[in-house]
Parts: C-alpha cells; sequence; structure tokens
C-alpha cells in the first residue's frame, strides 16, 4: 500500500500551527418514525451499531463504546511524545457511550446544516459525500450538534442526545483496549517525521492499513478499524473534543467526563491527527488546541451520544 507523497511544507506548516497554538492555546423533517434503538445491526462481532437518519434520510452510524479503565496519555518514554500527554493516568468510564463510526462525512453536514460555514471542500483536499467534512471549527461543530438535536426530537429518533465526545471519551475509543502509540501497535520501526510506511506493530500489516497522514483526505472508512469498530481515529481529519484546553493533566477528571472551565479557556482540545500530519501527530496520545472559531483543512469531528 503506497502513502500519497507528502506535501512537505504543508506538514510542516500544520505541526507548526498546532505547535505555535499549544504556546498560545495554554492559554427529524417529517419522515415516518426510524428507531433502531438497541438493535444490533453489527457487521463487526461484539459490536453494536446504530443508525440515525439525518434530513433527506442520510445515514449517520453510531458504534457502542462499552465501559471500561484505561491510562490516559503518553506512557513513560514513549518516543516522539510530547509534555502536554503528562502525566499518564487512570480514567474509569462507568458508563458507555455512542460513538460515530466515522468522521462526519461531507453529505452528512450538508444534509443537517445545508452549506459550509466556511471555505467549502475542493477536489485539492478531498471532494464527495463520502470525504469527510474539514475547514470546520469547533463553533461549527457545535452548530451542527444543535441542528441534529433539533432533528432527532423532532424525527422522533429519540431518547437520544449527541455531543461532541470529551477528551477522555476519545482517547478511550481511540485506544480500544490498547497501551501502545497506535491502535495497531508502537510502529516504531520506522521514522515518526517521514512518510514512508513500516510495520504496524502489534496488529498485522503496515501502518498504512491503519491511518491515514502524509497526504490529502480520503473517504471515509478506508482503512481498517480498531476494536471498538472505529475508523480513522488516526490521521484523517483531526477530531474536536468538548474540552478546553489544558497544558498537560494536572488536575484532569477521572470519569471520563469534560474538563472546562470557568469561564472558559480560549482553546478547545482536538485530537487524532490529520492527513497533512507526520505519523507522530497521529498517534492515542496526542493533543492540539486551537481557538473555537480555527478552520483548517485538516480540522473535522466526530459526534458522540448518549440516550
Ligand atoms: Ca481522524
Ligand atoms: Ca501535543
Amino acid at each position: 500500500m503506497k502513502v500519497p507523497l507528502p506535501n512537505l511544507p504543508n506538514v510542516l506548516r500544520r505541526i507548526a500551527l498546532l505547535g505555535i497554538s499549544l504556546l498560545v492555546g495554554l492559554s427529524r423533517t417529517g419522515c415516518s418514525a426510524y428507531n433502531t434503538d438497541n438493535e444490533p445491526l453489527s457487521d463487526t462481532t461484539n459490536v453494536t451499531e446504530r443508525t440515525i437518519l439525518l434530513p433527506g434520510s442520510v445515514p449517520l452510524v453510531l458504534v457502542w463504546i462499552p465501559p471500561g479503565s484505561y491510562q490516559m496519555g503518553r506512557y513513560p518514554g514513549e518516543a516522539d511524545s510530547q509534555s502536554d500527554e503528562d502525566p499518564q493516568h487512570p480514567v474509569t468510564l462507568a458508563y458507555g457511550f455512542w460513538m460515530g463510526k466515522y468522521e462526519i462525512t461531507q453529505q452528512q453536514w450538508l444534509a443537517v446544516r445545508g452549506s459550509w460555514p466556511g471555505t467549502a471542500p475542493s477536489a485539492d483536499i478531498g471532494l464527495g459525500n463520502t470525504y469527510p467534512a474539514y475547514c470546520i471549527s469547533w463553533d461549527d461543530a457545535k452548530n451542527f450538534i444543535t441542528t441534529l438535536n433539533a432533528h432527532i426530537v423532532s424525527s422522533d429518533q429519540g431518547p437520544l442526545t449527541v455531543r461532541l465526545p470529551s477528551e477522555a471519551e476519545w482517547e478511550y475509543a481511540c485506544r480500544a483496549g490498547t497501551t501502545t502509540r497506535f491502535y495497531f501497535g508502537d510502529s516504531a520501526e520506522c521514522s515518526a517525521t517521514d512518510c514512508s510506511d513500516c510495520a504496524a506493530g502489534t496488529l498485522p500489516g503496515n501502518r498504512t492499513n491503519y491511518m491515514r497522514y502524509c497526504g490529502k483526505s480520503k473517504p471515509v472508512g478506508g482503512k481498517t478499524a480498531n476494536a471498538f469498530g472505529l475508523h480513522d481515529m488516526h490521521g484523517n481529519m483531526w477530531e474536536w473534543c468538548e474540552d478546553d484546553r489544558h497544558a498537560d493533566y494536572d488536575g484532569a477528571p477521572a470519569d471520563g467526563s469534560t474538563w472546562i472551565d470557568s469561564p472558559r479557556a480560549s482553546s478547545r482540545t482536538i485530537r487524532g491527527g490529520g492527513c497533512g500530519d507526520y505519523p507522530l501527530m497521529c498517534r492515542s496520545a496526542s493533543r492540539g488546541g486551537l481557538a473555537p472559531d480555527s478552520r483548517s483543512d485538516i480540522f473535522g469531528f466526530r459526534l458522540a451520544a448518549v440516550q
């Protein structure tokens, strides 16, 4: 499997963008009722899915994330990691929740919101129904969520409330029980700052079998899912979380809840790295922080949901 040739200036620009941001950032339409509730629709053993119909009957698939515990943050000595991933700390989610099987797609964005909030997607970066929505800010994602929750109520698809995941939920969902740099392994045999492929580590195959990096965006779900059935947790689009940005995990909640300041901080968290980034930015523990009105062609989101 080949990785697209990197646009190195863009890669570097984006890494610089996130680096700088870390410094400053510390600082239902009338259709008939459709309700699958907890009916298993799984295509993978032990994965329970639920589908919401967006306006125009565009499906949005959610996967059930079971309760559990994990270690959040980088492990001691983790290669190519950053200090904002410290200290590694135990988090216990006593609840399960729904999470988008894929990043929100361009078709899903338009079904809910009708138009693009900023720059429309282009063929240069990736254009089509199944491509991820991008150039989406945290504020834009919140507007999508407000509109979709009203639709879920009016189309009698509840009870269900969609929201952004907490950062702790996001990392728990990404790791899916793994403790390595990526959910497919440590992939430590080649550089985290070049775009060549290498062995995945724990799972069979190479890292390009599991993630998008060093190139343009691609349709969602083109890479192998993690054990929870989630696709594109590493790369393709960075994904906004609800939490305010914090310099590290000192004082972070240990129950999976969102970590929000009062008044709210100037930056929000974003996770998972993007298709324009080197592999190091796409690690499970990698974190970014940006102003809530920031848009970039590598920023998108996926939903979490509770009943
Ligand atoms: Ca992603
Ligand atoms: Ca970071």
